[in-house]
C-alpha cells in the first residue's frame, strides 16, 4: 500500500513541478467537497476506458463526506444507450487527499483543487499488473466551464502524457442529466 501511494505521489509531483504550469494543482480541502458536481472532462492513457461505453466513463452527480472520513460518490453511467445510477464509497488513505476505491479493480486517486474550490481534478491510478493506467477527471460545480479553463485542463492532461484523442470533453455528450437525483442510492 505504501508503495502504491509513493508511485502515485511521484506521478503527481511531476505534474505539479512543471515549470511553465500556469495553474498549479493543490490538495483540495475536503471539507468543501459536499454536494453536486458535474463531469466536464475525462482523459486516460488507455482510450477504451473512457470512450463511449468505457467502464471508466462515468458522470459524477454528488459527493458526500462520511463520518468515518470515507467519501460517498453518486455517479451515472451510460451503456447501450441507457443511463444508470450507482454509488461508490472511497476510503481515505494515510496521505492527505488520497483515497482508494474498488471499481473495475483496485484504484488510488488524489483530489486536486484546480484554480479554486469550484473545480477539482481527480487523478486516478489503476495498478493492474498487466496494464496499469491513469485517468483524469475534471469536475465542476456548474455543467460547463469557460474555454480558457478547458484549455488549461488539456494542458495538464498533456503534461501527464495523455493526448488529444484520449481527452474527452463531456459537455458535448449526454451526461444523463434527466435521471439526475431520480434514483435513491
Ligand atoms: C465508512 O463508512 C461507509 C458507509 O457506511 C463504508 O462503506 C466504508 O467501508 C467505511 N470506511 C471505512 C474505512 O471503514
Ligand atoms: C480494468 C483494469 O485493468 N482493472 C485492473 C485494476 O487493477 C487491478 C489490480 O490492482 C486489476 O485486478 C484490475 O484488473
Amino acid at each position: 500500500m505504501k508503495l502504491l501511494l509513493l508511485c502515485l505521489g511521484l506521478i503527481l509531483v511531476c505534474a505539479q513541478q512543471e515549470e511553465n504550469s500556469d495553474v498549479p494543482l493543490r490538495n483540495f480541502d475536503i471539507s468543501k467537497i459536499s454536494g453536486e458536481w458535474y463531469s466536464i472532462f475525462v482523459a486516460s492513457d488507455i482510450k477504451e476506458k473512457v470512450e463511449e461505453d468505457g467502464s471508466m466513463r462515468i458522470f459524477v452527480e454528488n459527493i458526500q463526506p462520511l463520518d468515518n472520513s470515507s467519501l460517498y460518490f453518486k455517479f451515472q453511467r451510460k451503456g447501450n444507450e441507457e443511463c444508470s445510477g450507482f454509488s461508490l464509497v472511497a476510503d481515505k488513505t494515510e496521505e492527505d487527499a488520497i483515497y482508494s476505491v474498488i471499481y473495475d479493480g483496485y484504484n488510488v486517486f488524489r483530489i486536486n483543487e484546480f484554480v479554486n474550490s469550484n473545480y477539482i481534478i481527480i487523478q486516478l491510478v489503476n495498478f493492474s499488473k498487466n496494464r496499469p493506467y491513469q485517468k483524469l477527471d475534471f469536475f465542476a460545480r456548474e455543467p460547463d466551464v469557460s474555454p480558457e479553463l478547458k484549455e488549461e485542463f488539456v494542458k495538464i492532461a498533456q503534461r501527464q502524457g495523455i493526448f488529444e484523442e484520449k481527452i474527452f470533453d463531456l459537455t458535448q455528450t449526454d451526461r444523463c442529466f434527466p435521471t439526475r437525483g431520480s434514483e435513491v442510492a
